[in-house]
């Protein structure tokens, strides 16, 4: 039986992998939390919600034992923007919340699943087709806690035998709920101002090359890692996934062919650019291949006209 428990549910990623896995696993199986006092009216809602500060260990137990959980799913944390902002603080959540959540899951013998990112590798990586396992020297709080965090998963599996399991996401897009405080972020902020003004003011400079995600292909990314047997696992966590990489100039080209008039312009944020530089182009995810099928369904052509769409059903501009 599966008992899953999310943390920073309310976040961009919680908010749609709550439903998804309650489609898949059953509704009382999945226990939705976040430090939020209230979870917000809508589906989500449906399910079980607790109050959840990652940073109390007593309360992430009590959690635990409470629900009989069997798999953590830990996604409360800073991004990249927001961590160099506050960068002592992006240490004490991102690392003291992971290492609260990975000692309870070595004591109430739970699985654990969280997610790395490409800021887990910096300016000394190669940037093209980035190798699974190369050069990790990031120069930002967010990378430096997302590397240590997957030295302190590996630890948790080598001496206690936790079940930690964890991909490098890239920029994810998605339309429920906004991500907030990362770099790629403007990847989903263009599909709305798009619709909305039918122009958009990119922070991130022509020519920048990121890695990208449409989040129903993140969402099977987790669950199959999840399910993935055990023996073919020779990486347990911080498996590279990608499914596109693009600058910002192509994303508008696919912009443009839903809304021809659409145009952009830059006013380049020097502290998320430089974030962006120092991450790669591209990553090479034939590992996650190999060992657990990871195979993405969406392009930029297929996420951009199913983001449109998205967004005008539920009345986002009028374009
Ligand atoms: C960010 O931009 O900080 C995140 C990430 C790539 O981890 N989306």
């Amino acid at each position: 039986m599966t008992k899953i428990l999310i943390t920073g549910a309310l976040g961009q990623i919680g908010t749609e992998l709550t439903l998804a896995m309650r489609e898949r696993y059953g509704a009382s199986e999945v226990i939705c939390s976040d430090i939020k006092d209230t979870c917000p009216e809508g589906p989500i809602s449906e399910g079980v919600y607790e109050v959840l500060d990652v940073m109390n260990p007593q309360a992430i137990a009590a959690t635990v034992s409470k629900h009989k959980v069997t798999h953590i799913v830990h996604l409360a944390a800073l991004l990249s923007a927001v961590g160099e902002a506050h960068p002592a603080r992006a240490w004490e959540i991102n690392m003291g919340g992971l290492f609260h959540v990975l000692e309870v899951a070595r004591e109430a013998k739970t699985a654990v699943f969280t997610p790395s990112s490409i800021a887990a590798f910096g300016p000394g990586t190669p940037v093209d087709n980035t190798p699974q396992d190369t050069i990790q020297r990031p120069t930002t709080m967010y990378g430096v806690t997302k590397v240590a965090g997957e030295l302190l998963c590996d630890y948790y599996h080598l001496k206690f035998g936790v079940d930690v399991r964890g991909v490098r996401f890239p920029g994810l897009i998605s339309h429920e709920a906004l991500p907030g405080g990362g770099t790629t972020d403007y990847a989903v902020h263009i599909y709305y101002d798009a619709l909305k003004k039918g122009s958009y003011t990119s922070y991130i400079a022509a020519g920048t090359y990121m890695d990208m995600m449409y989040m129903p292909d993140a969402l099977q990314a987790i669950m199959t890692l999840l399910e993935a047997d055990a023996a073919r696992l020779k990486h347990r966590n911080a498996f590279n996934i990608t499914a596109m990489a693009f600058e910002p100039e192509e994303l508008a080209a696919e912009i443009r062919k839903h809304i021809p008039g659409f145009v952009m312009d830059y006013d380049v944020d020097p502290i998320r650019q430089g974030i962006a530089d120092s991450w790669p182009n591209s990553l090479d995810d034939s590992v996650a291949r190999e060992e657990w099928g990871w195979n993405p369904v969406y392009t930029l052509e297929t996420m951009t006209s199913d983001m449109l769409k998205q967004l005008k059903n539920k009345g986002i501009g009028n374009r």
